[in-house]
């Protein structure tokens, strides 16, 4: 099996970038033990412990916004970082070359139940012509990624990932303590009889999605005249990564329990990336007005409707928006 960066440099990826890409990994690694550590985390030694004094009491998901953010801005490769732990933007280098939006610990209410989380990340290139203390610098659409991908830290920790060449899948060996390559150039299957979406929120939604998961339920009696089943993880991590692996449609539609919220998922650092990673698998990531990656942001904490995954089933789905 290929090793990192070997599996790169064959989709000839510039070595500063696949070194931020191994500072990204390494902050995972950590993670993933401390993940599996579980609520002996706390108390069992780490060189977490010394990076961050004091503060072993902290939650998980703080925990891995200081490592992620302190292991990156340490780096000399990134000019400001974006969190879905912090405010604003967190300047670095002023000569770094890349911007990076993560979420630490996506799926945080997993986190006290054992279930899955993972970290998401996607990289941009700095614009050349903002301090490193200016947030619009996290304003690129979608299209701009150089790299996205997202760390699941399940039975195996498995990183899944793109540089625009293809979606491809890696696990971390335990026994070297580096990922390997296991997949090249994931597809996610055009067509599907699974979905995922909360459907405790279904009187909330929007008219159009009302009727779309109705026909679903209907199954093989109903319009779409097959039977579906339902998988909802709560964590996005999880069920994109069913997606990319089986196929599937996920989606977290627009809905009126807050009219100030009508969307919960988070454009930089959960849609994006996991678009781009769908995209380069062949699958579709949309909103129910057009793709994700097209969406030129507004602020780097902005939420989006969210429509994703089997080609067919995403392009059935949005037939009811018409
Ligand atoms: P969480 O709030 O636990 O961090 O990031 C938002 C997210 O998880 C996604 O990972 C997940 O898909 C979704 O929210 C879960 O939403 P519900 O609480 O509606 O199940």
């Amino acid at each position: 099996m290929q090793r990192l960066a070997p599996a790169l440099r064959e989709d000839n990826v510039p070595l500063d970038l696949i070194s931020l890409i191994e500072t990204i990994l390494a902050a995972t690694k950590e993670i993933s033990f401390r993940v599996s550590q579980g609520h002996l985390s706390d108390s069992m030694g780490s060189t977490l412990d010394e990076n961050i004094q004091g503060e072993v009491q902290k939650k998980l998901d703080v925990v891995a916004n200081e490592l992620f953010k302190d292991i990156l801005l340490e780096s000399g490769f990134v000019k400001a970082v974006s969190s879905e732990e912090e405010d604003t933007s967190v300047a670095g280098d002023e000569d770094g070359k890349y911007i990076v939006s993560f979420d630490p610990l996506d799926g945080s209410s997993n986190i006290d139940i054992n279930s899955l989380i993972g970290t998401i990340f996607s990289i941009h290139q700095a614009p050349t012509d903002m301090a490193a203390s200016n947030p619009d610098m996290f304003k690129q659409s979608g299209n701009h990624q150089v790299c996205a991908g997202y760390v699941l830290y399940g039975p195996s920790t498995t990183l899944v990932m793109t540089t625009g060449s293809g979606t491809h899948f890696y696990v971390l060996d335990r026994t070297h303590g580096g990922y390997l390559l296991v997949e090249r150039n994931l597809q996610v299957p055009e067509d599907t009889q699974e979905f995922a979406i909360n459907m405790s929120n279904q009187r909330f939604w929007q008219q159009p999605m009302q009727s779309y998961i109705s026909d679903l339920l209907a199954g093989d009696t109903g319009p779409r005249g097959k039977n579906f089943n339902m998988r909802w993880i709560a964590a996005m991590v999880g069920d994109i990564h069913r997606v990319l692996t089986r196929g599937g449609i996920f989606t977290y539609p627009a809905d009126n329990r807050n009219p100030e919220k009508p969307y919960k998922l988070r454009l930089m650092y959960e849609a994006n990336p996991m678009s781009f990673l769908i995209e380069q698998a062949g699958g579709l990531a949309m909103t129910s007005q057009g793709r994700i990656m097209d969406i030129a942001p507004t602020d780097i904490h902005q939420r989006v409707e969210v429509i994703m995954g089997s080609k067919n089933e995403v392009e059935a789905c949005l037939a009811y928006y018409k």
